[in-house]
């Protein structure tokens, strides 16, 4: 399975499955003298953590991650970075009812038709438990940028389900509650809907919003370099993401041109339709992009499938579930932006100078 890779200068590869002995990365080309240990990337993995409240999976992985090299007495040594975590609490009997069965909506089926294998414990290598290694990355990605070019992430929950999540911005509620919601006013409504959605066996979809904000201008490149359509990809690369949208998105379709321009004057721009991205290149405003998830496809409700052989077959799956994946997806839209940002300054700089 070729395409492991993720980046042009600042390069993560990941390795690993769900129910394999561990997970893992490399990345090549983070410069040398960030500060950094396993701590402060452990912060992170937290956020993104199964288990942690009782609307995610009760998987309970410690994330214990280890740094294997390229960084030494404390500070990235300019090497390759190796960060290992061991599986600890996988349960594979769960999975040995759709051994030969494909879970429709999941990618079991296109895995089986592409290489003819598949480790179906858990999804293997496409499990979500794979986006475990982008937010480790992403830490050093996050400080790096902060550091050296004051730039601030972050994301939130923009819609689950029906719900609407971001109308009020209160963003220091953002990490105060298990959803990453910035209207604290809804908590109570997503937790509500969140445990009858578990109860019927259902799961849902979810809206994912995430921001830079000091982005300087001049990142990104024409025509096939597009920082937008490197954020796109990096979005798109999440397991399950179904949509990005780069500002208004969308929404233009609708919009008239004389609503989508950002109007420009000495004291900065007047809107932020375009997402801080004009011709693939950043304007030096907040970059923003949202992404769309879908809901989880592996549900204890039965329906209609197909076995390996072609057979029809009822399909159950069992397993300890997110009902929701975009919950979790904050601290990864977050790696993932932070990933890709930080690969473009460092190529405008081989670039410019
Ligand atoms: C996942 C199914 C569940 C989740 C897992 C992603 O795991 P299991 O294989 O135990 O049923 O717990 O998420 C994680 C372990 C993680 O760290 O994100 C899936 O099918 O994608």
């Amino acid at each position: 399975m070729s395409h492991n890779i993720f980046g042009h200068v600042f390069r993560i590869s990941t390795f690993g499955e769900s129910h394999g002995p561990a997970i893992g990365c490399i990345i090549d080309g983070c410069p040398p003298g960030l500060e950094i240990d396993a701590d402060e990337i452990r912060l992170d993995l937290q956020r993104r953590a199964t288990g942690k409240t009782r609307h995610t999976s009760q998987r309970r992985e410690k994330d214990d991650v280890q740094i294997l090299s390229g960084v030494f007495e404390g500070k990235t040594t300019g090497t390759p970075i190796a960060l290992l975590i061991e599986n600890t609490d996988a349960r594979s009997r769960d999975y040995e009812n759709i051994k030969r069965q494909f879970r429709p909506g999941h990618a079991d089926y296109t895995y089986w038709k592409k290489y003819g294998f598949r480790d179906y414990r858990g999804g293997g290598r496409s499990s979500a438990r794979e986006t475990t290694m982008r937010v480790a990355a992403g830490v050093l990605a996050k400080k790096w940028l902060k550091l050296n070019h004051s730039i601030e992430i972050q994301g939130w929950l923009a819609q689950l389900g029906p719900i609407r999540t971001d109308e009020v911005m209160d963003w220091d509620s953002i990490e105060r509650n298990p959803f990453f919601c910035p209207d604290p006013a809804k908590v109570t409504e997503l937790e509500k809907y969140m445990d009858a959605l578990r109860k019927s066996g259902d799961s849902v979809g979810a809206r994912v919003n995430v921001i830079a904000r000091h982005v300087p201008a001049g990142l990104g490149a024409p025509i096939y370099g597009k920082l937008d359509a490197d954020l796109a990809s990096a979005m798109m690369s999440i397991n399950a993401a179904k949509g990005v949208e780069i500002g208004a998105g969308f929404d233009s379709v609708a919009q008239k041109g004389t609503e989508h321009r950002d109007e420009m004057t000495q004291r900065g721009f007047l809107s932020n339709h375009a997402g801080g991205v004009l011709g693939g290149i950043s304007s030096g405003q907040d970059v923003i992009v949202s992404t769309a998830f879908k809901p989880t496809s592996s549900l204890r409700i039965p329906c209609q499938g197909l076995d390996i052989d072609g057979n029809e077959v009822e399909i159950v799956t069992k397993g300890r579930h997110d009902p929701c994946v975009g919950i979790r997806a904050t601290p990864i839209v977050e790696a993932m932006m932070a990933l890709v940002l930080m690969d473009h300054i460092l190529l405008h700089r081989a670039q410019n100078g």
